[in-house]
C-alpha cells in the first residue's frame, strides 16, 4: 500500500541522514534493515508493537513507527527535509487518507525525493544478470553516438554476481584526460541518445562527469520491465582504470586493495595510484593503462573481477 511505501520511504530517509548527517554507519544499516523488513512485511503495520516483532525492528524504530502512525511525522527528518515541517503532515493520518496525504506530500518533497518515492517499491528489486547483459549489450552499441568511447558496467555485475542493485556505467573517450578541458558534452551526448532511444526515463541529477537517473529496457511482448537506478560517470582516459577498479569493489576488496597499497608505499585512490614518498607526501600520479598495471605497482597478483569479493 502507498502508506507502507511512505512508512519504508521515510525510515529509509532516516537511515541516509544517519549516515550523511551524522555518519552513524551502524545506525544507518540497522535503518536500513528496518526499512527492507517492513517494505517485505505483507499485512498493514498498525503500530510499533506490530512491526517490533519483525527482526530488525528494534525500540527506537517502533518508537519511529508510533510517531509517524499517531502524529504523521518524525520530528527527526524535519531537520532534514523542509517539506515535512510544512507539509500536510499536520492532517490527521488515517489509513484511509494515506493516499491523499502522500499526493500531499509528493509536491514538496524534492525531484530526488519524488523519483525516489514514485519508484520505491521498483528501486528494492535486485536486477536480474540476464537484464543486465541486455544493458551491456546496449553499451557496447554507444559507438553509434561516437565510435571511440569506451563504456564499462562496473559494479557486482562485473565481478559476476547473479543479480545487482543497481547499474554503474563508467564512460571515457580518448580526447578527455584529466590535463585536457572538462567535456561535459561527451556525457551528454550518451545521456541524450538513451534517452532518445526511451532506455533514460527520469534524471535525478546531471553534471559535467556524473549522471544518476532511472532507466527501463523496452520489451514487445508483456513482459514486466522495472525501473532501475542507473549511473553514468565520464572518466578521463587517464584516470579510467583506477575508476573500474574502485567501482567494480567490492568495497572490502578495496579496502583490502589499498591497505596492501600502503604496505607497498602507495596510495590508492577512484582516481589515481601515487606512490608515498619516505614523508608520507604523495608523489604524482603513476601511468595506469589496465587494471593489471595497478596490481603490478604494488606487486600484487591480478585478480579477475568475479575474484574480488574480498
Ligand atoms: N564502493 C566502495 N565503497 C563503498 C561503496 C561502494 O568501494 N562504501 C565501490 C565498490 C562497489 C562500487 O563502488 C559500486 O557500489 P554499489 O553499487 O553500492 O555496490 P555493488 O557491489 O555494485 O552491489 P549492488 O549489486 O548492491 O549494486
Ligand atoms: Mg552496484
Amino acid at each position: 500500500s502507498k502508506l507502507l511505501v511512505l512508512m519504508v520511504f521515510l525510515v529509509s530517509e532516516l537511515a541516509n541522514y544517519e549516515r550523511n548527517v551524522n555518519r552513524a554507519i551502524h545506525k544507518y544499516n540497522a535503518y536500513r534493515k528496518a526499512a527492507s523488513v517492513i517494505a517485505k512485511y505483507p499485512q498493514k503495520i498498525k503500530s510499533g508493537a506490530e512491526a517490533k516483532k519483525l527482526d530488525g525492528v528494534g525500540a527506537k524504530i517502533a518508537e519511529k513507527i508510533d510517531e509517524f502512525l499517531t502524529t504523521g511525522k518524525l520530528r527527526k527528518l524535519e531537520k532534514v527535509f523542509e517539506c515535512v515541517r510544512n507539509a500536510c503532515f499536520r492532517v490527521d493520518l488515517t489509513f484511509e487518507k494515506a493516499d491523499e496525504n502522500l499526493k500531499k506530500i509528493e509536491h514538496k518533497l524534492n525531484h530526488h525525493q519524488q523519483i525516489g518515492l514514485k519508484y520505491f517499491e521498483e528501486f528494492e528489486k535486485r536486477i536480474p544478470r540476464a537484464e543486465m547483459q541486455e544493458m551491456e549489450v546496449g553499451v557496447s552499441e554507444l559507438d553509434v553516438v561516437d565510435p571511440e568511447y569506451i563504456g564499462t558496467i562496473c559494479g557486482s555485475y562485473r565481478r559476476g554476481a547473479e543479480s545487482s542493485g543497481d547499474i554503474d556505467i563508467l564512460l571515457t573517450h580518448p580526447d578527455f584526460t584529466s590535463q585536457s578541458e572538462k567535456q561535459p558534452k561527451l556525457l551528454h551526448a550518451v545521456v541524450d541518445h538513451l534517452e532518445s532511444i526511451g532506455f533514460i526515463t527520469d534524471t535525478l541529477s546531471k553534471g559535467d562527469t556524473k549522471f544518476m537517473g532511472v532507466c527501463q529496457l523496452q520489451k514487445e511482448d508483456e513482459e514486466e520491465c522495472f525501473h532501475r537506478r542507473i549511473d553514468i560517470r565520464l572518466i578521463p582516459k587517464d584516470q579510467y582504470y583506477c575508476g573500474v577498479l574502485y567501482f567494480t569493489g567490492s568495497d572490502i576488496f578495496n579496502k583490502n586493495m589499498r591497505t596492501h597499497a600502503l604496505e607497498k608505499g602507495f596510495t590508492l585512490n577512484e582516481y589515481t595510484i601515487r606512490p608515498l614518498g619516505v614523508t608520507g607526501v604523495a608523489g604524482e600520479p603513476l601511468l595506469v593503462d589496465s587494471e593489471k598495471d595497478i596490481f603490478d605497482y604494488i606487486q600484487w597478483k591480478y585478480r579477475e573481477p568475479k575474484e574480488r569479493s574480498e
